[in-house]
């Protein structure tokens, strides 16, 4: 059974390589990203607590989201395999992962770190902005506080997974399909 976190700044592809991954792996993908936008599109209680901090380019509180993703793993703990994207983003939460899913009997196999140049990610997320209508790819201000933000809180991440030698670097410059081809290589190898 494969369980993988897939890891990397914003726009690094996470999204965007989490689709190919689930298509030939058969995992459940749990985007903690597209969770919390579902849930402030339906106004929920904890959509709106979100809002302000995704608008703005910072975190959601840690409890919200472990709460969040603790409710989903429960409701699909049968999947053949997670593949969690853009979570955990702190030690906080990769803490609590760990926890939750021991429960199930179930360990992380590996974290994929999608490794991109910041240069390239004003790139992409400005562009992404153009027709995502996410309020935080369209405001320059935002973009560079999600990489401060990245950085400060997200990367200590990286090395709690080095330290239980998980930790696998991708490097996510290039054509959609030769990352992909990368991450296959290494999954293949896990299986
Ligand atoms: P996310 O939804 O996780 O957003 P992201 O990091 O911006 O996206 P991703 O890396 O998936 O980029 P994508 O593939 O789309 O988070 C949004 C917000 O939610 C956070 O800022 C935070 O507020 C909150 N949040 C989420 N999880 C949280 C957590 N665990 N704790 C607290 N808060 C949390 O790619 C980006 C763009 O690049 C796309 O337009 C794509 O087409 C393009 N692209 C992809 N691969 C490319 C390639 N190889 N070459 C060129 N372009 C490429």
């Amino acid at each position: 059974m494969l369980n993988i976190v897939l890891f990397g700044p914003p726009g690094s592809g996470k999204g965007t390589q989490s689709e190919l991954i689930v298509k030939k792996y058969g995992l459940l993908h749990l985007s903690t990203g597209d969770l919390l936008r579902k849930h402030r599109g339906e106004g929920t209680d904890l959509g709106k607590l979100a809002q302000e901090y995704m608008d703005q380019g910072n975190l959601v509180p840690d409890a919200v989201v472990i709460k969040m993703v603790e409710d989903r793993i429960a409701t699909e703990s049968t999947a053949k395999g997670f593949i969690f994207d853009g979570f955990p983003r702190t030690v906080n939460q990769a803490q609590a992962l760990d926890q939750m899913l021991l429960k199930y009997d179930l360990t992380i196999t590996a974290m994929l770190s999608l490794e991109v140049e910041f240069s390239e990610l004003r790139i992409r997320l400005r562009e992404r902005g153009k027709t995502s209508g996410r309020k935080d790819d369209q405001d320059d201000a935002k973009i560079e506080n999600r990489i401060k933000v990245y950085n400060q809180e997200t990367t200590p991440v990286a090395t709690y997974y080095e330290h239980q030698q998980k930790y696998v670097r991708i490097k996510g410059v290039g054509s959609i399909e030769s990352i992909f081809q990368f991450i296959t290589h290494e999954l293949d190898a896990l299986k």
